[in-house]
């Protein structure tokens, strides 16, 4: 029996819902780790071989990074992405300056990790019809296709495909 521990982190602009879907998908489960000086929340989820494909009796611990009480725009600190294994960049499907800066913050990534995993959030999906929605999701094409592993519409209200997303990212950093 083993337990793998990987690192993500969650970026995309600010208030497009990051915080919300980690809420979302540990359950509320936050660890109290904080580290005050760099402002970054740390949650951890447990996830074991009913929702992954893992050895038997194995488990995977996901760190999820967060970046939290940002009312600005400024670009993130690149230490915060140094030792992650993947991430999810997280746009406002309804904000199109968002979505617009999907690929700022993948190519920031592809800096620090050239290998790792990305996933795409279109978060906010409630708030938009699904036939705009598939447009905003259409009209993009990133710049290091090759690392995007899966590109989803989100709800962190709702909860629409956000287990989905999480647990696709954790298979693509488990399968290397
Ligand atoms: P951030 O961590 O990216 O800065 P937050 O974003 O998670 O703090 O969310 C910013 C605001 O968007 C919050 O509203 C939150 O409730 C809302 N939000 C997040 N995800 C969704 C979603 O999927 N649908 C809808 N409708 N709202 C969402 P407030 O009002 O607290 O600022």
């Amino acid at each position: 029996m083993a337990t793998v521990s990987k690192k993500i982190c969650l970026v995309g602009d600010f208030s497009v819902g990051k915080t919300s879907l980690i809420r979302r998908f540990v359950d509320r489960q936050f660890s109290d780790q904080y580290l005050s000086t760099v402002g970054v929340k740390i949650s951890k989820k447990l996830i074991d071989s009913t929702s992954l494909k893992l050895p038997e009796g194995d488990k995977f611990q996901l760190m999820v990074w967060d970046i939290e009480g940002r009312t600005d725009y400024k670009p993130i600190d690149v230490s915060y992405l140094r030792g992650a294994s993947g991430i999810i960049i997280v746009s406002d499907s309804s904000r199109m300056e968002t979505v617009e800066n999907l690929d700022r913050h993948l190519q920031m990534f592809q800096q620090v990790n050239p290998k790792g995993s990305v996933v795409i959030a279109f978060n906010k999906a409630d708030l938009i019809e699904p036939s705009m929605l598939t447009k905003v999701m259409g009209l993009h094409s990133f710049a290091h296709e090759s690392q995007v592993v899966a590109t989803y519409a989100t709800s962190a209200k709702t909860g629409d495909n956000v287990d989905k997303m999480f647990l696709e990212l954790s298979q693509s950093i488990l399968n290397g």
